[in-house]
């Protein structure tokens, strides 16, 4: 069998090598205009570098909606084609070395085969994500009133053990996180019992938890409403933090910016779950009414920057290491094309945030100069910071211009004829 096909590195720096001139142009100009402001332009190119935000394998093939999918060419089949997608995203962006799996999704007949694959990629896995919100093949019972909260002790033991499962797994290939994510909840009023529920999912919580190896850590994902539209078990920080803080020190809450009430103000939920001890990570993507899943900063990169602005304000803050990673459903878009837009625009919000004043900030604090204040912010966030974002993936082997390198490589087309479709691939949000 041929080997398959990737984007090789000697393609990339050609490719490369026909924006240089441009690159360096643009790169110098904003070095000059940094300089003028005492900021280091190649301390913050070295900071980009060192930026990790995971890749859900999920999110390599075409998602939907419960409306429909339209799958698209070239779509992995299993596992090891994700994880072909998966490095050739890296390979571009080099920002996003690992993969998050969803289990059973991606369950590997043979954990250490999986582990060498991903080696072989230059590829490690990040958290692994449960899966109690739909019933698997040959299940005993159904998740269809709920998981870890259900009112039958049985499907509760079913769920505490496939998460546990999931750790085991976890621990086989590398990972150090479990992220639970439960769709429990009830969609009329009446349904649930708000307070018996809560009471069943931390008891089924506290048997998972003891099952997490101590060099690990467990997300706990909120989310207001869907499935479940009249209420959810989890449904905002505050549930989560409470949870979290029950639990254990293991325990953190991990912030999906597409799981809140409209117009709520997440960046600071960031920042009160920083001060709290308890921000464990995020799911990065965009929204314009709901769960969306859209592309990091599609909608709303003023949010993005916001939150980067309270993740840089806590660097150096003992125990504050959130995990980033990357949950959306490209629906309309290559799912590839959407997923490294996606790392660049986080990659975009953090070098913003970065280039923040905050002595000047603080200081506009102080003086309750609300104006001052928000240009300070404004002048960061109007920086056109793409050369340095270039340079940063330049420096790292990557793409100055990754989208324009992946479709000048034909990938897709070479994947669609690589890979003959047979089944429906296990695409999926959460
Ligand atoms: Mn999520």
């Amino acid at each position: 069998m041929p080997e398959n096909f990737e984007i090789e590195s000697d393609f990339i720096a050609e490719q490369n090598a026909s924006s240089a001139a441009t690159q360096a142009e643009d790169f110098d100009h904003l070095a000059r205009k940094l300089a003028r402001r005492d900021i280091d332009i190649d301390a913050i190119v070295e900071k980009a570098r060192g930026l990790r935000v995971a890749i859900p394998s999920w999110g390599v093939g075409t998602g939907g909606t419960r409306f429909a999918r339209f799958p698209g060419p070239g779509e992995p089949r299993g596992i090891y084609e994700k994880l072909e997608d998966c490095s050739t995203i890296n390979k571009l962006v080099r920002t996003t070395p690992c993969v998050s799996l969803h289990i059973p999704w991606d369950k590997p007949d043979d954990n250490n085969e999986l582990a060498a694959a991903a080696a072989r990629h230059g590829m490690t896995f990040d958290a692994m994500n449960s899966n109690t919100f739909q019933d698997q093949n040959g299940a005993n019972v159904s998740y269809k009133f709920g998981s870890l909260s259900h009112v039958d002790r049985c499907v509760r033991q079913q769920a505490i053990e496939h998460n546990i499962e999931c750790i085991e797994i976890g621990q086989a290939i590398g990972s150090k996180a479990l992220t639970v994510w439960v769709g429990d909840g009830s969609n009329f009023a009446g349904q649930a019992n708000f307070r018996r529920s809560l009471e069943r999912y931390l008891e089924s919580m506290r048997e998972i938890y003891s099952a997490v190896p101590d060099d690990w850590r467990l997300f706990i994902e909120h989310k207001m409403y869907e499935p479940a539209f009249y209420s959810t078990v989890i449904s905002d920080w505050g549930v989560s933090y409470y949870c979290a803080r029950e639990l254990g020190k293991k325990a953190e809450c991990l912030v999906d910016l597409g799981h809140h009430a409209p117009n709520v103000n997440i960046e600071q939920i960031v920042s009160r779950l920083i001060q709290f001890g308890k921000l464990g990570g995020f799911h990065f993507n965009d929204s314009k009414y709901g769960d969306d899943d859209l592309d990091a900063g599609s909608v709303k990169p003023f949010q993005l920057f916001l939150i980067f602005n309270e993740l840089v304000d806590a660097d150096g803050i003992e125990g504050f290491d959130p995990s980033y990673m990357l949950d959306q459903s490209n629906n309309v878009t290559d799912p590839i094309e959407s997923l490294v837009t996606s790392a660049v625009e986080v990659s975009r919000a953090y070098v913003q945030a970065l280039i923040v004043d905050r002595p000047k900030l603080e200081e506009a604090q102080n003086a309750c100069d609300a104006i001052a204040a928000l240009a300070i912010l404004k002048e960061a966030f109007t920086t056109d910071v793409s050369p340095i974002l270039a340079a940063a993936r330049e420096r790292s082997g990557g793409a100055i211009d990754p989208i324009a390198v992946y479709r000048a490589s034909g990938y897709r087309k070479i994947k669609d004829k690589e890979r003959p479709a047979t089944k429906g691939i296990s695409a999926g949000i959460v």
